[in-house]
């Protein structure tokens, strides 16, 4: 009987060391970003996420205006960049904690943070931040508001 509780116990104990070793083995996330290559609020985005875990590819693209045309990406959602994650878009200056809300909806084509908002992230002055909101497009086409952020 000692002998059976020390062995279960064994065997939890290499199980959650096995599942350790399997989030460490997480394969790192990969965002394709396309930005103009004299964005500097793009590339303030980019080591926001690098710093978030993701891994990022950079492209720079001369018209990025006819790239959100090609990608269905309305005129009313669009920013400065656009990324790609598992065939979504990020459309701007999009939060992490919307980017994983995006990997988990595949009801949703992407999200968008429209404009430029002051405080989102890459947008930082000093701490002031403007209410905005994050826009998710629906596989249908339709607008939803993902997130709202208050003013700060
Ligand atoms: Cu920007």
């Amino acid at each position: 009987m000692l002998s059976i509780m020390t062995q279960t116990r064994q065997c939890a104990g290499a199980a959650l060391f096995g599942l350790s070793l399997s989030v460490a083995a997480a394969p790192v996330t990969v965002i394709d970003v396309f930005r103009d290559p004299n964005c500097g609020c793009c590339t303030k985005w980019i080591s926001y996420l690098e710093k978030n875990g993701y891994q990022v590819k950079d492209h720079l693209e001369s018209d990025m205006h006819a790239f959100k045309q090609a990608h269905g990406i309305p005129e009313r959602l669009s920013s400065c960049h656009t990324g790609i994650i598992a065939g979504k878009f990020i459309e701007g200056h999009v939060p992490v904690e919307q980017i994983i809300v995006l990997e988990q909806r595949d009801d949703l084509r992407g999200v968008a943070a429209p404009g430029m908002p002051t405080g989102s992230p890459g947008m930082e002055r000093g701490g002031v931040r403007e209410a905005y909101q994050i826009i998710g497009m629906t596989r249908k086409g339709g607008d939803e508001v993902v997130a709202s952020y208050k003013a700060q």
